[in-house]
């Protein structure tokens, strides 16, 4: 394995569609990049199919009739590199100190390929060495059992299969604690949060079917070409039945703007493309709200016109009476709101919000569609309340084509919520658990991921379990992070690649290894399938055929059975084995515990296009205490959390197009002209200037959260892009190092990683 260089960079603006033949052009790179044989290759086919594989990329849904290819470069880049032939073996290991592994870069780490081994942290060589799964659960049995509870961390990243998560919860609550924070805490927990208080259910409302009956669709920070390509699809469909998409974004994302299908073999030959939205509104970093109340205030005045004037309203005034509190004062707070302020927090004239407001008064059914450019900041839970103010002022919600569409990140994310991966007791059926399992579960509220970085630097936590991610990596505070990260008296990760985490050792130490959701698992009862339910609450089964990456790995259910067999006492109303043994055992005893969410779930896995398990708000049940939907009166129209001050900007943390989170595929952003560098710094060419700087000169940035603590990213290329003033681009996770820990949504702890607040520190200039 040779390291790839990201020196050489060059950054010239992209002018092709999304999708088209630049994304052949890419898939064709993919395979040999990670060596992926001709044979291996064919289970793309079987990519989101009803009896293949779910993709391990995002979790957009999956059609009831697939295309004969359905996936796009994203989820063939997850694949390949879950596939690929790469291995990261115990020879390997013997050659590295963790001290030298810790100067290799991300995508170093990942492309090394497939771990292979249980392995255990040697402090006295400072290496990782083979072990037995008997040594590593044994000596985790040990280490966990005398713990204080509190003091134990159970972490998940969303690609974990309903089985294995159910299994992962239910351990933690029988060992003590509902310590479970998991990737959603970093996401879209500000949706969970926000949409249970609003309409009683914590997940978007809309499925598929619903992009064939909206006339408008509004769009707010969410860049489909990288991280939801299949969605274009929709988009396109949905364009030329000539629904109009009024796009809410800093950035100008070239999914957002034009798209050529690269399976439609007369597209690609003629260069035709589809314009996807049909406005496009570069809001201000942080400017969603003030956005959103220009457009409702819009609405507010043309309709007391209207009635004034004996026309029809513009507020689906029979809705809001039947099915909404709230709305008096939150449109004393619409009428009360000064245009000047609108203008100035949204970074948008007045007539650009009326282009959107004239639209959307007249559309009959809208979705909102919306992701991180909503959910991570300080007010990322008024966010997305204000989006569903919007919607129930017009009444859309609850019927077809219409309804908050939140995009959500993992695969499975969505689904490990569904079966207890919470902190939040209210969220789990405990009694329920505690008929089941005959135990006492715990009811204190456990550690989302914010307090478990708390709780990681103070030295309050002593163990920390990840099922999968890179949580180091992804959240804030990278500095102290890794500095305190060493305290632990243990650090156990399940993976299945090495990733900078795995570098950061505690006093007891193991890397397991475990099967991709792409490989055949077999158990005692034969090949086993798993379950994961998509962004639209739909359940699909995943089958995997691919061979192992090496015979040496255990799946994830069995891995947590042999945990949980080890530091729990025995308990006669759980098999752990029985379960492992045949994992239809383990759906079972999910019907159990959720009988209205999973009924007759072992006989519903194939359905096309995934079980929907239903949402009453899609109904117009609103299980919120007044049973009606809830209007927010937001607290100000900045969703930043900090004020303005000289030389202070908004630095939006962003993915590429060549990465999966922390897992870095290549230095490649196409649809941002940037090749062979992530040390980019987009910025408005006005800001340069005022700031005295020019292109390509390198920079750092630093934190300017007014907290004292010196946090500093260096090495940035400062780059002209077409961004609002005021507000910054550059690539996670490399700059979560600038991320104070307490920089995060108020009422759901997201870290707010789009609008961090920095300052620019000039250094030295280079030339081209
Ligand atoms: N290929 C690929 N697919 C992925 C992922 C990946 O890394 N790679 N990650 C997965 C995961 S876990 C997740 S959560 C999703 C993430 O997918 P997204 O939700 O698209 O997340 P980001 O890439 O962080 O980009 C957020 C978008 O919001 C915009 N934005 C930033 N700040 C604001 C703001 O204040 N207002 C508005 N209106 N827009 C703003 C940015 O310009 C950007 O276009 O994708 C999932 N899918
Ligand atoms: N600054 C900033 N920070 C962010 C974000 C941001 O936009 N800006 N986004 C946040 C978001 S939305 C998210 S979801 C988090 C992501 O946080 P995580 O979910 O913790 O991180 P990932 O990068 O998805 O995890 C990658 C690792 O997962 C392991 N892995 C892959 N497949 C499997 C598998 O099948 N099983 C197991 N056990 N392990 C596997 C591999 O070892 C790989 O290295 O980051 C958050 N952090
Ligand atoms: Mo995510």
């Amino acid at each position: 394995m040779t390291k790839q260089k990201s020196d050489a960079p060059d950054i010239t603006p992209f002018k092709g569609p999304a999708g088209g033949w630049g994304s052949v052009r890419s898939l064709a790179e993919i395979f040999p990049r990670e060596r992926v044989p001709p044979e291996t290759m064919r289970e793309m086919v079987r990519q989101n199919k009803p009896d293949g594989f779910q993709c391990v990329s995002c979790a957009w849904p999956k059609p009831k009739h697939a295309h004969p290819v359905e996936f796009c470069e994203e989820g063939a880049k997850a694949t390949a590199w879950e596939l690929t032939t790469y291995r990261t073996t115990p020879e390997f290991f013997a050659q590295h100190t963790l001290t030298e592994l810790r100067t290799w870069k991300d995508y170093d780490l990942e492309q090394n390929g497939r771990l292979t081994h249980p392995l255990r942290y040697d402090a006295a060589t400072d290496k990782y060495v083979a072990c037995s799964w008997e040594e590593a659960f044994d000596e985790i049995g040990a280490t966990v059992r005398p713990m204080v509870p509190k003091s134990v961390v159970f972490y998940s990243s969303g690609r974990t299969s309903l089985e294995a998560s159910y299994m992962y919860g239910l351990m933690a609550r029988m060992y003590g604690n509902q310590n479970l924070p998991d990737s959603s805490n970093m996401c879209h927990e500000s949706t969970s949060v926000g949409l249970k208080a609003a309409i009683g259910v914590p997940v978007g409302t809309t499925r598929l079917e619903d992009f064939e009956h909206c006339d408008m669709i509004l769009f707010f920070g969410q860049n489909v070409g990288s991280n939801a390509p299949r969605m274009l699809h929709d988009l396109r469909s949905a364009r030329k039945r000539g629904v109009e998409i009024a796009t809410f974004n800093p950035l100008k994302e070239r999914g957002l703007e034009r798209f050529t299908d690269p399976q439609n073999p007369f597209e690609m030959a003629t260069l035709k493309e589809t314009n996807i939205s049909t406005q496009y509104h570069q809001v201000k970093a942080g400017g969603d709200i003030a956005a959103m109340m220009g457009i409702a205030k819009f609405l507010v005045e043309w309709h007391d016109a209207a009635i004034a004037g004996g026309e029809p309203a513009v507020l689906d005034t029979a809705f809001i009476e039947a099915h909404t509190n709230g709305f008096e004062p939150f449109v004393a707070k619409v009428r009360e709101t000064a245009w000047d302020d609108i203008e100035r927090e949204s970074g948008l004239p007045k007539a650009e919000l009326e282009e959107t407001a004239r639209l959307y008064a007249k559309a009959k059914a809208v979705l909102a569609i919306y992701g991180m450019g909503l959910t991570q900041h300080v007010k990322g839970v008024e966010n997305v309340r204000m989006v569903v103010n919007l919607l129930l002022l017009r009444g859309n919600i609850g019927k077809p084509g219409a309804g908050p569409t939140p995009v959500r990140g993992h695969s499975n994310v969505q689904g490990q919520r569904t079966v207890g991966i919470t902190e939040k007791t209210e969220l789990v059926p405990v009694e329920r658990l505690e008929a089941q399992y005959g135990f006492t579960a715990p009811r204190d509220k456990g550690l989302d991921t914010v307090e478990a970085c708390r709780g990681v630097i103070d030295g309050s936590v002593r163990a920390f379990i990840a099922l999968g991610g890179n949580f180091l990596r992804a959240v804030p505070e990278t500095g102290p992070m890794e500095a305190a990260w060493p305290n632990l008296d243990l650090s156990v990760q399940i993976a299945t690649k090495l990733n900078r985490n795995h570098l950061f050792p505690g006093r007891v130490t193991y890397l397991l290894p475990c099967l991709g959701r792409i490989e055949t698992d077999v158990q005692a009862s034969g090949p086993q399938i798993v379950t994961v339910e998509d962004s639209s609450s739909c359940i699909h089964a995943s089958r995997g055929k691919a061979t192992p990456a090496s015979e040496h790995l255990l799946s994830e259910p069995a891995i947590v059975a042999a945990i949980a067999k080890r530091i729990l006492p025995h308990n006669p109303k759980v098999d752990w084995d029985a379960w492992v043994a045949d994992y239809a055992t383990i759906r079972d005893a999910i019907e159990e515990t959720y009988p209205q969410v999973f009924p007759d779930f072992n006989n519903t896995l194939f359905e096309p296009g995934g079980h929907w398990k239903g949402n009453k708000a899609s109904e117009r049940i609103w299980l919120t205490e007044s049973g009606k939907a809830e209007f927010l009166t937001p607290t100000g129209l900045s969703a930043t959390g900090f004020a303005e001050a000289e030389g202070r900007f908004r630095l939006m943390t962003l993915r590429s197009n060549d990465q999966f989170n922390t897992t870095i595929y290549g230095y490649h952003d196409r649809f941002r002209g940037v090749k062979g560098t992530r040390d980019v710094l987009f910025m408005h060419a006005a800001d340069m200037a005022a700031a005295g700087l020019k292109e390509n000169q390198i920079v750092a940035l630093e934190s300017d959260a007014d907290d004292g603590i010196v946090r500093r990213r260096e090495g940035l290329i400062v780059t002209p892009y077409d961004i609002p003033r005021g507000c910054l681009g550059a690539y996670y996770p490399e700059c979560n190092v600038l991320m104070p820990v307490e920089h995060h949504a108020e009422e759901s702890h997201v870290p707010a990683a789009k609008s961090v607040p920095v300052r620019i520190v000039a250094r030295s200039s280079v030339g081209r």
